[in-house]
């Protein structure tokens, strides 16, 4: 059993490379943001990040927001969503449920009671079914603004949603009229 503390340090490790830098340790992602989990574990060891293939499967079960996944043969590693990167995740439109949250810093509140949420650096606006999801996104900023979106309105009015494989909701954006502010 690998320490908490070091699974967290591999799975932030992941994220870097997996949705931001790949070229940070040099390595390869295909368009659909797949890596090899060979070329993976070498070019990681070869920047002094060192870290068994156990390691990585206990990082990619355990991690509470299942941020990345195997594909069917165990060879290749991607992050589910989140990336700033160019990667086509393949993800289907759904419909989505009438309601959906959005946690964010209190500071940003009149930016986006303005403008609207808009994607920033990722590929996508991220939403939540759950709203302690949203408090806890938000908590990263300090305190939170949870706000409640109009999902239904928004898919009445031709937006397009997907649902990443760990359930996070993905937006292009959500203009102002579709907020409302929870908290
Ligand atoms: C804000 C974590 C001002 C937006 C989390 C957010 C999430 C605006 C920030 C995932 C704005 C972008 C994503 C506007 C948007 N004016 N601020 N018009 N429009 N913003 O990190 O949603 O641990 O790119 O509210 O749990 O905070 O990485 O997005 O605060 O699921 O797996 O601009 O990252 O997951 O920040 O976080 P981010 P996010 P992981």
């Amino acid at each position: 059993m690998t320490s908490t503390t070091k699974l967290t340090t591999i799975s932030k490790f992941l994220s870097l490379v997996l949705r931001h830098e790949p070229g940070r340790i040099g390595l390869d992602l295909d368009c659909a943001g797949w890596a090899a989990v060979d070329d993976l574990l070498a070019k990681a060891a070869a920047a002094g990040r060192s870290f068994s293939r156990d390691d990585l499967r206990e990082v990619i079960t355990t991690c509470d927001k299942q941020r990345f996944a195997l594909s069917e043969d165990g060879q290749r590693i991607r992050a589910n969503q989140g990336h700033s990167i160019e990667v086509e995740l393949g993800l289907p439109a759904v419909p989505p449920p009438d309601v959906l949250y959005h946690g964010t810093a209190t500071r940003f509140r009149e930016s986006i009671l303005r403008s609207g949420l808009d994607r920033r650096s990722r590929h996508h606006v991220h939403l939540t079914q759950n709203r302690d999801t949203a408090i806890s996104v938000g908590q990263r900023y300090g305190i939170p603004l949870v706000l409640r979106v109009d999902a239904r309105q928004m898919a009445a009015q031709g937006h397009t949603f997907h649902c990443s494989a760990n359930r996070v909701w993905l937006v292009a954006q959500v203009p102002a009229e579709f907020l409302e502010i929870v908290t």
